[in-house]
Formats: structure tokens, sequence, C-alpha cells
């Protein structure tokens, strides 16, 4: 069978998850949220990252219900962990969407329609978008995103600094969340250049009113330099990998 088919036949068969990545408030050192990240587990193949399955489902239009899919599964262990924890916890979850969904689908309804059915408010929900969803179609996405902000749900933009957007887009849509690549982030320690972008980084950020995400925060040390610079979260392998939804459960109990 073509990769395609197979996908269509795993979304359909639930044989894809969601791993769920921390994100550390650096002020407190608590968990503030999670990113959720698409997992294949293939009957044969074993697990397919989602760097092989996503360009095949955008290609193939299957982007639409794998993107609902994820808001869906999401919604749905964030409100399981708050029953199991008897109480709403202060966390969000972090989705990410791609271009092609804005392009092909009304986010703003299937993100609206995930938070009803699992009785999440927005505020406990994030998109991640790539620059490339803005360069695509700067006037639909200004609208669209529009009405994902009055849904209360943040805007987070991803990897940023690898794509090709304006800076006055970042003025000009609600954004909230600035995701600093990890390609900017990881050289840190041995390169002054890589530290002086990530500093002027946040400082456009918070000037704007935005709060700063790293990615890719291997060490310590790393984490000490974006705390000593004001980086308000960080995501990397020195907090925890993404983790199937158990053991980040497990995760958030212990280290809150
Ligand atoms: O976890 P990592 O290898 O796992 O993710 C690789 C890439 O796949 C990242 O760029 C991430 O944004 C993307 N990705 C993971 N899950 C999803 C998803 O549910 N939807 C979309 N559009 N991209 C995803
Ligand atoms: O959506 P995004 O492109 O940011 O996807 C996050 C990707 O980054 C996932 O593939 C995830 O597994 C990966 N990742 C998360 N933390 C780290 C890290 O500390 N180091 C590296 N190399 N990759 C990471
Ligand atoms: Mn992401
Ligand atoms: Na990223």
């Amino acid at each position: 069978f073509s990769m395609e088919t197979e996908l269509r036949r795993a979304i359909e068969q639930d044989q894809l998850t969601l791993a769920y990545q921390p994100l550390i408030d650096l002020n407190t050192g608590e968990v503030t949220g999670f990113e959720a990240l698409a997992r294949w587990v293939h009957a044969e193949k074993g697990i397919i990252p989602p760097t092989e399955f996503i360009p095949v489902a955008e290609e193939s239009g299957l982007i639409v219900e794998l993107g609902r899919w994820a808001m869906r599964a999401a919604a749905r262990t964030l409100a399981a962990w708050d029953r199991r924890a008897g109480y709403v916890l202060p966390i969000y979850m972090s989705v990410n969407v791609s271009a092609v969904q804005f392009q092909r689908d009304d986010v703003a309804a299937a993100v609206a329609a995930a938070l009803v059915e699992s009785r999440i408010s927005g505020e406990r929900f994030k998109l991640e978008l790539t620059e490339s969803c803005i360069v695509a179609d700067p006037q639909g996405i200004n609208r669209v995103l529009g009405a994902i902000h009055d849904l209360g749900v943040g805007i987070a933009m991803d990897d940023f600094g690898t794509g090709y957007s304006s800076l006055a887009y970042l003025q000009r849509l609600p954004i909230d969340v600035l995701k600093i690549d990890r390609s900017f982030i990881a050289p840190m320690l041995e390169d002054k250049d890589s530290v002086a972008i990530v500093r002027a980084v946040l400082g456009l950020a918070t000037a704007l009113g935005m709060t700063t995400t790293a990615e890719g925060v291997e060490t310590a040390e790393l984490a000490e330099t974006l705390i000593a610079l004001g980086c308000d979260v960080a995501q990397g392998y020195h907090f925890a990998k993404a983790l199937p939804a158990d053991e980040a459960y497990l995760y958030l109990a212990e280290r809150n």
C-alpha cells in the first residue's frame, strides 16, 4: 500500500498517538504546559516519526483530518489529567498546525469543537504555527488568528527565525508566544553570535508583549543562560523528551 493509504487507515483505526513534551516555566521551574507531538505506531514498521508522515499528510490533504484529530486528542488528554488530579490543572496544551491546514480547513471552528467536546477553556490551549502559514496568506491568516484569539486560545510562532516572515507580521498578528528555534539555542554556549541573536529576539518579543519559549534546551548550563537572559519558558531534552500521556502526567505530578 502507499503511505497515503496506510496513513488514512491509521487515522481511521486510531494508530496515531500523541506524545507530550513538558514546557518549563524558567521563573518557577514548574511545568507550565505540554507540546503535543504526533506519533504513528505502525504494526510492522514500529514508530514512524512525524517528519516522515506529516509531509505525506500535507500532500494528500489528510492533514485536515490529522490536525483535527490532534486537537481533539490533546484536549481529551488534558481533561483526563484534570479528572485524575481532581482539579483543573494550571497548565496548557500546545498543538502544531500545518500551513496546509490553515489553507484547507476552518482552524478556528476545529479548535472550538475540540474544546467544547472536552470542556476545556480556550486559555488552556495554544496553537503552534510556522512562518510558512503567514507567508502563504497574510490576510487570510490575520482573520483566522483573530477568530482563534477570540476563543481565548493562544498563538505561538514555532521555529522562529528559520522562515521568511517579515517582522511587520509579528506586530500586526495576534501572536502570544515566540518559540525560538533550537538552531539558535543549541550553539549559545560556544557561539557569541547565537547569544546576541537570542538576546535580540527576547528583547523584541518582550517589547511586543509576547512571551518567549526556547526550544532544544539540552543542558543545565543552557537553561541557566536562558534564565539570565530573561527567557520565560524552556523545552528540551534537559527537562524531558516527548512522553506518552501517562508518563507525562507523572512527570507533571512529580515536578509541580
Ligand atoms: O517530535 P518531533 O520529531 O517529534 O516532531 C517533528 C516535527 O513534526 C516538528 O516540526 C513538529 O512541529 C511536527 N509535528 C509533530 N506533531 C505534529 C502535528 O500533530 N501536526 C503538525 N502539523 N506537525 C506536527
Ligand atoms: O514543532 P517543533 O518543530 O518545534 O518540534 C519539536 C521537535 O523538537 C520534535 O521533533 C522534538 O522531539 C524535538 N526536540 C525537543 N526537544 C529537543 C532537544 O532538546 N533537542 C533536540 N535536538 N530536539 C528536540
Ligand atoms: Mn512545535
Ligand atoms: Na519548533
